[in-house]
């Protein structure tokens, strides 16, 4: 007993040594499995001066039930005239999303970044009178431009400021037809919409660190967005910290847990008159779009370190708090697969 506890003393000691007296000169190392975090994190490495890198990502987010704060809220409840008093209520929607994305590395220290998504929605409803019906959109998303520039690098460690822009490409006008709306096209409710209609700003900061087998990272950041879309509304600011920890399982092949969590404000504004009426369904409610949502994740990278450079990744991530402004869909599980592609160097 009192050896275990002095074997353990002296392996934290020498870890802790590992750690702090790391050679100065080891630099963080971007040619590991484990030296990408995560799929589903964007933006978390830069690159080595002329280096180009493609990648193309597809997402899917299960949403399937909702809740309001910590509560789980069934369908029934949300329709019932003695419960949330709706017409309507989303009961499912599987959100699919491609995104490809381009880096290059002008220099040693900035890498300069590209993001296109596409997505491909489709939302599941209930009526009052038992009715289901399904509503869909899809389409090019905001576009992602920006750069990642190196702050520090020391002892295998590195920090970088993402300093990213996210363009109105996305479509505020998706539409569809309602079984209230006679065969009409009207405005699809706000999480339908592809785009955010404003110029957001994304900054965050990263962080990456590795010794012998293992690497962490950690990013923090934000979306704000600026001004007022042309639907007089403003979709809410959101922020974000992760962090994640990763072990080679061998030269190729990586494993990492991650941790998430994710805060929505609510919508300002509204859109306008001639919408769905917000007394109908909980989704036309500006004020039914926030919550804060904690997630733990699971993730494998494959890299091959051939001259074209290549990594396969996938990562899946449940939540285990969601505090939502309800009547809202809530998030279930979320899937990310990745290629990513070092063609020029
Ligand atoms: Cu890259």
């Amino acid at each position: 007993m009192h050896d275990l506890t002095r074997s353990r003393t002296v392996g934290l000691v020498a870890l802790m040594a590992g750690l702090f007296v790391a050679p100065v000169t080891a630099q963080w190392s971007p040619s590991r499995a484990d030296s990408h975090a995560p799929i589903g994190v964007m933006g978390d490495h830069r690159h080595e001066k002329g280096e180009v890198m493609l990648s193309a990502r597809y997402m899917y987010m299960s949403m399937e039930g909702s809740r309001d704060g910590t509560t789980g809220l069934s369908d029934a409840d949300i329709v019932s005239p003695t419960g949330n008093d709706f017409m309507v209520t989303p009961t499912k929607m599987p959100m699919n999303m491609f995104m490809f994305g381009a880096m290059f590395a002008p220099s040693e220290r900035v890498t300069l970044m590209g993001m296109l998504p596409f997505l491909d929605n489709s939302m599941d409803h209930q009526t009052r009178a038992g009715a289901t019906f399904t509503t869909e959109s899809s389409g090019v998303g905001d576009a992602k431009v920006g750069a990642m520039i190196g702050l520090a690098d020391w002892s295998q460690q590195s920090l970088h400021l993402n300093a990213v822009v996210s363009l109105p490409t996305g479509s505020i006008e998706e539409q569809g037809v309602l079984p209230t709306s006679m065969g009409n096209q009207v405005q699809l409710p706000y999480p339908m919409q592809v785009g955010s209609g404003t110029v957001d700003l994304m900054p965050a900061l990263t962080w990456l660190g590795q010794t012998g087998d293992w690497s962490w990272g950690a990013q923090s950041g934000a979306t704000v967005r600026l001004g007022t879309n042309d639907r007089d509304w403003t979709l809410g600011d959101q922020f974000f910290g992760t962090a994640w920890w990763g072990r080679l399982l061998s030269r190729n092949l990586s494993a990492s847990l991650r941790l998430q969590a994710t805060d929505v404000a609510n919508i300002e504004g509204a859109d306008p008159a001639g919408s769905v009426n917000p007394a109908v369904v909980p989704t036309a409610r500006p004020d039914l779009r926030g919550g804060t949502t904690l997630e733990a994740g699971l993730s494998l990278n494959f890299y091959v370190p051939r001259a074209n450079a290549f990594r396969v990744a996938v990562e899946g991530l449940v939540p285990f708090y969601r505090s939502l402004d309800g009547p809202q869909l809530e998030r279930d599980w979320t899937l990310v697969v990745g290629l990513q592609l070092v063609p020029v160097r």
